[in-house]
């Protein structure tokens, strides 16, 4: 394990890892169970539209939530879409936090709403309640909490704010199946919660999300709505302009697999946390983010501060892809900061920004061993500890090379 600088890869030292280590490696489950399931899809000849597979996951989704329905669709960011169409919501302005990936804010845009960005409470590192209140206007017609890298939102203030002012609310919950709050699983609070099944989640379908809401007629309205608008109840009368946010059976063959491996992976990824608060526990200028026993911990969160460490997080990067280890930097830039969302008058939201600047996820999840976890905290310690040296040295290796080099 790396101690000294010098056995650092980036200045001589021999690669930690021969094989890439990456953020996101899907969760399979039971491999056989898996191909058995395919073959039976294969077999039954019902590929889509609301077949067997679907319905399986569906039910199987809803009961481990412990909502009442919990409706499939080809990823979260239609599902988020279709759930504004079937609030009837086409106009006005919706509060979300500019801390989350750029989907939360494009699912609102592409249905003609305006995103409001309110900036983050850094003690729970999601979106603060009295920003929100702040933002809220005669124009909003919707406020969005996300429960980001499955930190549960503040939903009781949220859910006060809104019942106040009468609004919906919405919870982006892609990162946050299987993680609780207040003794409940995240799926049933609010108007209606959207998972997202993408590869790199703690369930993944390939492709795939869920609406979650104990609204009947919201979820009839979900429906039908990701089915071309067909009525739920018939089937076959076009009841309203929909689109097509189907899953297939493949990718719900897949979610059931690897929803039933997910009480394994929470195991494993809440060790591999453990693992990580305490191998980089009193390292100065780096903070692993805390989660509580009821996280999903499929991120490994950390905040490099660069004035108290002396390195950079885009050198910390460099050290670590010099060792194959690849972290992401989840979400910088903010929502606020990107292209179509950047205004005339910028908006100005500290914590997000700093946390934005300071933010790098660090690979966990099954097929990241504990030994892999104190390999990596090994790498990221000996760097961090000695931030100004490791910036130094890779400032005077970079002055060494030639100018063409360099380039
Ligand atoms: N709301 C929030 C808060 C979200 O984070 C997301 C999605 C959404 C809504 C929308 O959900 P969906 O509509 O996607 O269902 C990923 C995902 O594309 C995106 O789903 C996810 N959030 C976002 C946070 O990250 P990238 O840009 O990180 O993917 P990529 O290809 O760079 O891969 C990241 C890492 O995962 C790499 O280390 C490789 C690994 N990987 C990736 C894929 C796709 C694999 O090992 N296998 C794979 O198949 O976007």
């Amino acid at each position: 394990m790396k101690q000294r600088i010098s056995d650092l890869s980036l200045f001589g030292g021999r690669a930690e890892f021969e094989n890439p280590v990456h953020v996101g490696r899907p969760t399979i489950g039971d491999r056989s169970r898996f191909l058995e399931r395919l073959n039976w899809v294969l077999d039954n000849q019902r590929f889509t539209n609301d077949g067997p597979m679907v319905r399986q996951f569906e039910e199987r989704l809803a009961e481990m939530a412990g909502v009442r329905n919990c409706v499939v669709t080809a990823n979260a960011t239609t599902a988020m879409q279709i759930v504004y169409q079937a609030l009837g919501l086409s106009g006005g302005e919706v509060i979300m936090p500019s801390m989350t990936y750029v989907a939360t804010a494009h699912a609102a845009r592409m249905m003609g709403l305006t995103p409001v960005f309110c900036d983050m409470d850094l003690s729970n590192w999601c979106m603060d309640p009295a920003e929100v209140e702040n933002a809220i206007t005669s124009r909003t017609v919707a406020v969005v909490g996300v429960h980001l890298w499955g930190k549960p939102c503040a939903i009781d203030e949220l859910e006060k704010l809104t019942s106040k002012h009468g609004l919906p609310l919405m919870f982006d919950a892609a990162h946050a199946l299987g993680c609780s709050f207040q003794g409940r699983r995240i799926g049933g609070f609010g108007t209606a919660e959207v998972y997202s099944f993408h590869a790199t989640k703690v369930i993944n379908s390939f492709e795939g999300g869920a609406i979650a809401t104990d609204d009947d007629a919201l979820a009839q309205r979900v429906r039908s709505l990701r089915n071309f608008g067909y009525d739920g109840v018939e089937g076959r009368v076009i009841e309203r302009v929909g689109t097509n946010a189907k899953m297939h059976e493949v990718s719900a063959a897949m979610g059931i697999n690897s929803l039933e491996a997910l009480e394994d992976t929470m195991r494993h990824n809440q060790v591999n946390h453990k693992l990580f608060r305490s191998e980089l526990y009193g390292v100065d200028g780096l903070t692993v983010v805390p989660f509580d026993e009821y996280a999903n911990c499929q991120y490994g969160v950390v905040t490099i501060d660069q004035a108290a460490s002396g390195i950079s997080r885009e050198l910390l990067t460099k050290v670590l892809n010099a060792e194959n280890v690849f972290p992401a930097r989840y979400f910088d830039p903010a929502c606020h900061q990107l292209e179509p969302y950047r205004t005339e008058n910028p908006v100005v939201l500290p914590n997000t920004e700093r946390l934005a600047e300071q933010i790098l996820v660090l690979p966990t999840g099954p097929t990241v061993c504990p030994q892999d976890v104190r390999r990596i905290s090994a790498i990221v310690r000996c760097a961090v500890t000695n931030g100004h040296q490791v910036t130094d040295r890779f400032q005077h290796q970079a002055d060494q090379q030639p100018v063409s080099a360099q380039a």
